[in-house]
């Protein structure tokens, strides 16, 4: 379908953010399969309260809509129920808010009944308000209407509608808590079997966290050039494996403006991957806004209560838009530590992989362990969580030196009689 892009430009917003944020808003649309034919923009001191844009400025709108024949117009704000309606009713055609859109992206890319249901409660939440909006402007017509057919009397549509949707919601939330209890089982039940060493990807949406993904475990996870490919978070080791032995989690990612509801589904999505012990933050060196969608994802890591998690900062893309060795030297001067990088090289995979590693090295103990031959069941287990580094025998068992996680090796020696 043909969309116009369109946005009042609020007097503290700069030129460079305003333009950053509707150059996104047009990425999201081609995301959704949108073609975007014109951008509309309007200066003003605030929104209308009526209708968003001011009134001269919706009339050459309602033109410019008609003149390239497209069927909506997306709004780079959250409007309300009314203003998205009273522009409808003014243009034509069908007004989605920025919410919507990246609503209508996570519900498109929701595959998991976990990351579907997370969707669906955030979007009830956003439709609930209108929706009755839509029946306050059917109006009279519509509580004529109650009364009859199945519905309980003098209860008009909109408080149907309301009432189910209160309903679902409930019951989506019912489902959810118990996928989330599940999760919880499972995932304690592997930290008890492989040690706690544990990495996310975090980072703004399409920063390359999956195709690091991909490199770093061999796993085929999907990597798209879509916002908001990944919903759901995995979990696959680091491969070849390491030792110790080191989980990698790839995540949703972030977004200026990610809607209230979403931010509050997806935390239980997040909430895994922040009990990693350390955050690589993937950063796309090649896009001109990186700054802001690293401060972007810096704050949504702090609201979700992750500020105090070690992070490891990684700059990818590096190969792409020229000018690579200029870009690499000042931010590796901006930003000590960190690492720049592209997902394409093997040979930076490599570094990234090493640098991972040993953040989980420093904490390495050696240690020697006592197996008894009546407790070879334990050997597996030994080998799995640490590096078995010398093995002796004698008549009573094997003493095995081995280095590993500090809680790994005395979570063994608990095990062992
Ligand atoms: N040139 C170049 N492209 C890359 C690099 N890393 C990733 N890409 C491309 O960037 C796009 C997005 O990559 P993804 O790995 O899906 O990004 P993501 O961070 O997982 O994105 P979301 O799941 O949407 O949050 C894909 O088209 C990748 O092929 C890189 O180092 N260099
Ligand atoms: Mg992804």
């Amino acid at each position: 379908m043909r969309a116009i892009v369109a946005a009042v430009q609020l007097p503290s917003v700069s030129d460079l953010e305003f333009d950053a944020s509707l150059t996104e808003l047009r990425q999201l649309a081609k995301t959704l399969g949108f073609e975007v034919v014109a951008t509309f923009t309007q200066k003003r001191s605030g929104f209308d309260s009526k209708a968003y844009f001011g009134t001269g400025k919706r009339e050459e709108l309602r033109l410019l809509r008609e003149e390239q024949a497209a069927g909506a117009i997306l709004i780079d704000h959250e409007i309300s129920p009314s203003q998205a309606f009273n522009l409808a009713e003014e243009v034509g055609g069908e007004v989605m808010d920025r919410t919507m859109v990246i609503l209508e992206i996570f519900h498109r890319h929701a595959s998991s009944r976990f990351a579907r249901a997370q969707v669906e409660i955030a979007r009830l939440g956003y439709m609930g308000p209108r929706l009755r909006e839509a029946a306050k402007q059917a109006g009279p017509k519509d509580r004529a209407r109650s009364g009859t057919g199945g519905r309980s009397g003098g209860e008009s549509h909109g408080e149907l509608d309301r009432r189910k949707i209160r309903d679902r919601i409930a019951e989506l939330q019912q489902d959810l808590d118990t996928m989330i209890l599940e999760r919880k089982t499972q995932r304690a039940r592997r930290q008890e079997r492989q040690g706690l060493a544990r990495v996310a990807l975090v980072g703004y949406t399409n920063a390359g966290k999956s195709t690091l993904m991909r490199a770093l475990t061999g796993s085929e996870v999907l990597v798209a050039n879509k916002l908001f490919a990944t919903l759901d978070t995995t979990v696959r080791a680091l491969h070849p494996e390491s030792v110790p032995r080191v989980l990698v989690s790839d995540t949703v990612g972030f977004i200026k403006n990610l809607p209230h509801g979403l931010v509050a589904s997806f935390k239980s999505t997040l909430d895994e991957a922040l009990e990693a012990s350390l955050l690589a933050h993937v950063v796309d060196a090649s896009d001109p806004g990186f700054e802001r969608q690293l401060a972007v994802t810096e704050e949504v890591l702090d609201e979700i209560g992750a500020k105090d998690v070690p992070r490891l900062l990684v700059f990818n893309k590096i190969d792409r838009g020229g000018r690579e060795e200029e870009l690499r030297a000042s931010l590796r001067a901006k930003y000590p530590g960190c690492i720049v990088m592209s997902a394409k090289r093997s040979g930076d995979v490599a570094r990234l992989r090493e640098a991972i590693v040993a953040f989980f090295q420093r904490d390495l103990v050696e240690a020697e362990l006592f197996l008894p031959w009546s407790a070879q069941g334990l050997r597996g287990e030994i080998f799995a969580s640490c590096q078995v580094i010398e093995e002796r025998a004698d008549g009573e068992g094997a003493f095995l030196r081995v280095r590993g996680d500090a809680g790994a090796v005395k979570r063994l020696r608990d095990l062992l009689p």
